[in-house]
């Protein structure tokens, strides 16, 4: 029987090799967690062990585990409300009530699918009446807030929601941006978790209904919708994609399978958008067919939600084509697209992969959902392929980027993971830390239902072979042909190597042993082109089986041990963990004349707050011998962590160079102590060095300020750093803010080198609508012969409070002085706050050189 039935090319149907070994798989990490009814031709050669039939009892893992159950799942769920609120306006609009006067993000309930999904998954480790009672609730409210015919999207249910022109008039009409089936996709995989965390149907039945609605929309016609001729046309965001084959799965229907083909058979055939931006055919992957596209562009989540459908199908339907495809983007990814730490996505504006080896540090955008998808991709890859570089990728983005995006508190997120920072630059959606939950909460979201599901990338087999993919401490057992098999695995990694095995069979049976060999134990941390060691480990990696050394042959990435085993057999695992310093593909300009240091699977950065002041003032001339290192754990009430210490030299205030100590800790667990500096490429010169990143800049025009009061959080020196402005929000630039005082009059200035003639000065409110405020009115003052006077203005000019713009205002006639103030009056209960000021010089204006002492300095 083929697989895919309707609507396939050819190419796809005949898809020549078979894979191997057909069952259905059981997957986990975003895929499916048992298989009960699939009968799939193809699927992929090994079935990971489910998540909860993996009992962890890491050190590392435990707490996190217990911190979701206690904390972020709970916080996630009372901060998606307004989704609940959203599908209760659903509910009541179909009833006949009127609609409440709110203004919901349009996609605002898949973060409550998410949430959900995340916990069912936690149901499914341990029964919890209270959640369970609490999400049959929710199951309630949205089966009633669905329409009769299956259509489920309270935004257009209701007609209300935020950016209205991004969902089209009707439903299905801008399927390109309206994220009609993205909510709909996260809805079926919060459907299938909470069935086989409760056995109950309803949920599904509501999957189920709106999968067959989508169906008939798309591909047969239905006269409501769209004129009644199949609407035909991908999902701008991808996820229905691999939802439905989950949903395949759990039902064994077909034709969700089916669909899921479909919807990647006509991506980027039957619509291509031809715009520029959000609407540009890459943006989403739309710009050639699936099957023959090479690289990977556009917006990184939706690309891996894309690649993560395209494996699942690709084994399904045993497709070549499709799997050459993503072998071919798994290739460019790792060779030129992806950060150190596993993050995808590098620039912001599309949220997505830039030009190929942009990999900017401080100024990265990374989407934590993007390096879940990176995890979701690359494990299915590992299924495909039973290769243990894909899962090397899978745990550096985990261990590094993904586990970075929460505190170890559980509350508290990264939308944005930058591989550096000043401490103010206000990075990660409006602030330059972790925020406690986003406008749009995509990310956090997906914590939510991410990493219960870890524990089941630790495990996999085909019956014959056991596959030890994902080391942490913990137990299970699997069904081998020839009988059952317990494990137990003893091991403190990802902080240590060592990692010790106790397997019993049943009965003394013969099978063979996959340990994963990860990539960081050779020439470099994470498979691809774009990072190697820059310095030499000569300790081996060991092996031992009932304490007698082994051979170590490592076959694509794996060690074999190939043997009868009997009850109690033991087998060590020693891989050397020293720091390891790594340099970069040196068309990655960001990271010129830069190293980064890891140790095993974790990405090391230095922080202010270990280091006394700014991180950024550290370099290393030479790559410094690890072997000097100490290692230590801090312990803060939230967790520990273990730190690094190496030798390195500083630049001092002064200008000199110092012998110092640089503290490092790693990736994942910056930001728990307050915000600080944080670098990750440390500079090989002095000249890359900086004492203080928040100094003006040597071409600012003021070489001082002062202000009348800075908030803690702000940075002055923003006013004058040259960095341009976008929007007043100040959510993407260093602001200065008078925070928290309100209603007082503030005032900033600034010094010149040398007293010079202006020809205007312009000043970029900072505006956020909230606590900071345009003033209720501003002047200037000028400093001229050591004394201050209002600054007269040219005739026609006012003092601007524009928002989005500089504010720009030119003296009456001609002016020299030594520097300005800006004086302001804050608006009622409000702040002030200046993102820029940009002074204009007039040419050859230099009065008289002061050495730097303006103050001394006489106007013409
Ligand atoms: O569009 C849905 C999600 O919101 C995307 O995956 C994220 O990038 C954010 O834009
Ligand atoms: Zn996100």
């Amino acid at each position: 029987m083929a697989i895919v039935t309707q609507g396939l090319n050819t190419a796809w149907l005949v898809a020549g090799v078979a894979v191997a070994i057909f069952f259905v798989a059981s997957c986990c990490v975003g895929s499916d967690a048992t298989s009960d009814a699939g009968h799939a031709e193809g699927d992929y050669p090994i079935r990971p062990v489910p998540f909860n039939e993996v009992e962890i009892t890491s050190d590392f893992w435990r707490p996190r585990l217990i911190t979701q159950r206690e904390t972020l799942v709970p916080f996630a769920f009372e901060r998606t409300k307004p989704g609940v609120e959203h599908l209760r306006a659903a509910r009541d609009h179909l009833a006949g009530a009127p609609t409440p006067d709110h203004r919901p993000h349009r996609f605002i309930d898949s973060d409550l699918y998410k949430v959900m999904e995340g916990a069912a998954y936690l149901l499914q480790l341990r029964r919890d009446p209270e959640l369970e009672a609490s999400l049959d609730e929710l199951v309630d409210l949205i089966a009633a807030a669905q329409h009769p015919d299956g259509y489920l999207y309270p935004s257009h249910t209701t007609g209300v929601a935020t950016s209205r022109q991004m969902m089209g008039d009707a439903p299905y009409e801008f399927v390109v941006h309206s994220h009609e089936l993205y909510n709909v996709g996260h809805m079926y995989e919060a459907a299938i978790a909470y069935y086989r965390a409760t056995g109950k149907d309803k949920f599904l039945g509501v999957a189920r209904k709106s999968a067959d609605h989508v169906y008939r929309v798309f591909f047969d016609g239905d006269p409501k919708y769209n004129g009644g001729k199949p609407v035909l046309q991908a999902p701008g965001h991808q996820e229905i994609e691999l939802a439905l084959v989950k949903l395949y799965r759990v039902t064994g229907e077909q034709k969700y399978l089916d669909m899921a083909s479909r919807f990647l058979e006509i991506r980027g055939v039957t619509y291509v958008p031809d715009g520029e931006g959000v609407m540009a055919p890459t943006y989403a992957q739309q710009h050639a067919p699936v099957a023959e596209q090479v690289k990977a562009v556009g917006h990184a989540v939706r690309a891996t939600y894309l690649y993560s459908a395209m494996a699942d199908i690709g084994a399904l339907s045993a497709n070549p084509e499709l799997q050459r495809a993503i072998e071919r983007i798994w290739g460019n990814i790792v060779d030129t697209r992806m950060h150190i730490t596993g993050g995808l996505g590098a620039v912001h504006g599309i949220e997505g992969f830039g030009p190929e080896y942009e990999l900017p540090n401080d100024d990265a955008f990374n989407e934590t959902c993007a390096a879940v998808g990176n995890v979701m991709f690359n494990y299915r890859m590992f299924l495909l392929y039973r290769d243990a570089k894909y899962v090397d990728v899978a745990e550096v983005a985990l261990l590094n980027n993904v586990l970075a995006a929460v505190n170890l508190e559980g509350n508290r997120f990264f939308y944005v993971n930058p591989l550096g920072a000043d401490g103010k630059h206000p990075f990660n959606h409006g602030t330059p830390g972790r925020a406690p939950w986003f406008g749009t909460a995509c990310c956090p979201s997906n914590l939510a239902r991410l990493l219960p599901q870890v524990p089941g990338m630790a495990y996999a087999h085909n019956g014959d072979e056991v596959y030890a993919t994902f080391y942490a401490a913990s137990r299970t057992s699997l069904e081998l042909s020839s009988g059952r098999l317990a494990i137990e695995q003893t091991t403190e990694y990802p902080n240590e190597g060592d990692i010790e095995f106790k397997l019993t069979p049943e009965t003394p049976t013969r099978f063979c042993l996959l340990l994963r060999i990860p990539t960081w134990t050779s020439d470099r941390f994470v498979p691809g082109d774009l990072y190697h060691y820059a310095d030499d480990c000569n300790d081996k990696i060991t092996l031992l089986v009932n304490d007698e050394p082994y051979p170590v042959s490592v076959e694509r990435g794996f060690a074999k041990v190939d043997r009868v085993w009997s009850r109690g057999d033991t087998v060590k695992l020693g891989l050397p963990m020293p720091v390891r310093v790594s340099e970069c593909h040196s068309s990655v300009l960001a990271n010129d004349q830069r190293i980064a240091f890891t140790r095993g699977p974790l990405v090391l950065c230095g922080e202010g707050v270990d280091n006394g002041g700014p991180v950024q003032r550290f370099f290393f001339k030479e790559p410094p011998r690890t072997t000097s290192a100490t290692t230590s754990t801090a312990t803060i009430a939230s967790g520990s962590f273990l730190q690094v210490a190496l030798p390195a030299e500083t630049v001092t205030a002064e200008g000199g160079v110092d012998q110092a100590t640089l503290n490092l800790t790693p990736y994942y667990a910056w930001n728990n102590r307050g915000v600080s500096s944080m670098c990750v490429w440390f500079p090989r010169t002095r000249d890359l060095a900086q004492f203080d990143p928040l100094a003006l800049p040597d071409d600012s025009p003021f070489v001082e300020i002062a202000a009348s009061h800075t908030f803690e959080e702000d940075a002055l020196s923003a006013i004058a750093d040259n960095h341009e402005p976008r929007w007043s929000s100040g959510n993407k630039s260093t602001r200065w803010s008078s925070r928290p005082r309100t209603g007082e009059p503030q005032w900033v200035e600034g010094r010149f080198a040398n007293a010079r003639r202006i020809r205007s000065v312009g000043v970029y409110w900072f505006d956020n609508n909230k606590d900071v405020k345009t003033p209720e009115e501003w002047s200037l003052e000028v400093k001229r012969e050591g004394s201050w006077s209002p600054m007269d203005l040219y005739v026609t000019d006012e003092y601007g409070t524009r928002v989005n713009q500089y504010n720009v205002v030119h003296p009456a006639a001609g002016l020299t002085c030594e520097a300005i103030r800006v004086n302001m009056t804050p608006q009622q209960d409000a702040s002030v706050g200046i993102l820029e000021i940009d002074v204009v010089f007039e040419e050859n204006d230099v009065v008289r050189s002061t050495k730097g002492d303006a103050s001394e300095a006489l106007a013409k």
